[in-house]
């Protein structure tokens, strides 16, 4: 073990300092083990002590499958050299011919154990045995070879699985100390961190989900990410000055209405969303002056125009026309089901004007078919156009990357502060600020009739400022005092 660990240290499988994980937290220890694969001894090694720990641990299985990807090549050799029949998990079905997911044969039944490199809470895992067990498989052991102690083990115990390892972090840790690898004070704190974020399990509608209990990145350090889009920053940094995450959904049908409400609310709201063709008297210049309100208050403009055509229609929908989107809104939106020239269609227009775009992730409405595949659909989507997608509309958090903005409609609170359940008519449906920001993940909340038919809509809008900022503050732990 005291020889693993100076050898994965010496590849830089381990290193300390200060790192931005996946999920936006700031970690002192980043664990990648992907390096390995261009140290053949070392890769060798990893896998026969994987091997080894299955041999101890007594597992029975039939076949092995290695979680993708890093842990691949770990399975590979482990099932060429004892003999055992492999079966590789694609991370997406193929688009074309067989549309398998996983490869190899399949023997109902039989017992598969899965293989990865590292765990920390044990999503990854759960998710290749989720496809396993679908394939009608048995799905009851996973080796992992280092164990990042931060809530894996049990998270996977609840889903039926037991979880062995060859190595702990702090295990790793103490060693790489006596070694003088890492200095006392840098073990501490990793100790601390892996303290301070343990992953707990927590069952909601029937799935189990891990529960967020850990410390996040505040918009000041999002708006920092080399990856952010220059408007998400310019935003992150207005909300943090403005204390708002508020977004106002004006949904008004009169021009001077629309701004006399923008004049009034401005100062507490970071984004003010319109539906223009909703207006009975839109001109172009209302749009400028509505501009030069957004201007002097420091709010954002978002046309929810939901764009949803091809790509070459959009663009002129985007740029032309009696609206003129493009020259007046720094934000637009669009749905997903066209396929990404929608994107491409938007973006021509859209990019060299320094604007961004929110893809459609989920909607609020009742028996919306944005859900599962369709919304993994519009994460893909915002990856591969994140130079002018800066994020989504969606009822929760749909991806763990910081740099991406989530903005939630469907939010309204009774008079006192109370949680309005109930939805409208036409099938809307409410939540909370609380439940938005601080359960959903969510970053901004979007509310229309919760201020416009309050009798004073500006006490409205700072109800709804404070209560959103505050579980905001509490979601990156600091003590609210707005
Ligand atoms: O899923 C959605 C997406 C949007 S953008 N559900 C929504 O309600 N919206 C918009 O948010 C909707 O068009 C409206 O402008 C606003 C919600 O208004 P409210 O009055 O129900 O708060």
């Amino acid at each position: 073990m005291d020889l693993l660990a100076s050898e994965l240290h010496g590849v830089e499988a381990l290193r300390f300092g200060e790192f931005v994980l996946k999920s936006g937290l700031v970690s002192p220890v980043y664990v990648d083990l992907r390096i390995i694969v261009s140290h053949p001894a070392l890769l060798n090694k990893v896998a026969h002590l994987l091997f080894q720990a299955t041999k101890d641990a007594g597992i029975k299985y039939d076949c092995v499958c290695g979680v993708p990807y890093t842990a691949l090549p770990l399975a590979t050799i482990i099932c060429s050299a004892n003999q055992i029949p492999m079966l590789i998990r694609r991370k997406e079905a193929k688009e074309h011919g067989t549309k398998r997911i996983v490869e190899g044969i399949i023997n109902a039944g039989e017992s598969c154990l899965i293989i990865e490199d590292v765990v920390t809470t044990g999503s990854s895992v759960l998710e290749t045995a989720e496809v396993l067990r679908k394939e009608g498989l048995n799905v009851t052991d996973a080796v992992v070879l280092l164990d990042r102690e931060q809530g894996g083990g049990a998270m996977l115990a609840k889903n039926g699985i037991r979880l062995h390892s060859v190595c702990t972090l702090t295990k790793v840790l103490k060693i790489l100390e006596q070694q003088e690898k890492v200095a006392s004070g840098m073990v501490m704190k990793v100790e601390r961190f892996i303290q301070e974020n343990i992953s707990k399990p927590s069952v909601q509608n029937g799935a189990t989900a891990i529960k967020r209990t850990c410390k996040e990145m505040s918009f000041g350090a999002r708006a920092k990410l080399p990856g952010t889009h220059p408007l998400a920053v310019h935003l992150l940094r207005l909300m943090e000055k403005k204390q708002s995450n508020l977004c106002l959904s004006a949904d008004l049908t009169k021009s001077t209405e629309l701004l006399q409400l923008a004049a009034v609310l401005g100062p507490s709201i970071c984004v003010l969303k319109t539906h223009v063709d909703i207006l009975e008297d839109f001109t172009l210049e209302v749009m400028e002056d509505l501009r030069k309100l957004a201007d002097q208050h420091e709010f954002l403009i978002f046309e929810d125009r939901k764009f949803a055509d091809i790509g070459n229609t959009v663009k002129h929908q985007y740029e032309g026309g009696v609206f003129k989107i493009a020259s007046w809104s720094d934000i637009i939106n669009a749905h997903v089901v066209p396929g990404s020239g929608v994107v491409k269609g938007l973006k021509a227009v859209g990019k060299p004007l320094q604007r961004g775009c929110l893809l459609i992730g989920e909607m609020s409405s009742e028996g919306t078919l944005a859900t599962g595949d369709y919304t993994k659909a519009a994460v893909k989507m915002a990856e591969e156009h994140s130079d002018f997608v800066l994020g989504f509309i969606s009822g929760s958090r749909i991806v763990e990357k910081p740099e991406f903005l989530h903005l939630t409609p469907g939010v309204q609170m009774q008079a006192g502060g109370e949680p309005f359940y109930a939805g409208d008519s036409f099938g809307q449906k409410y939540l909370s600020p609380q439940e938005v920001i601080g359960q959903k993940g969510s970053d901004i909340i979007i509310v229309g009739r919760g201020i416009l038919s309050a009798p004073s809509p500006l006490e409205a809008a700072e109800t709804y400022r404070k209560a959103a900022w505050e579980s905001y503050l509490q979601r990156i732990g600091v003590s609210a005092q707005v």
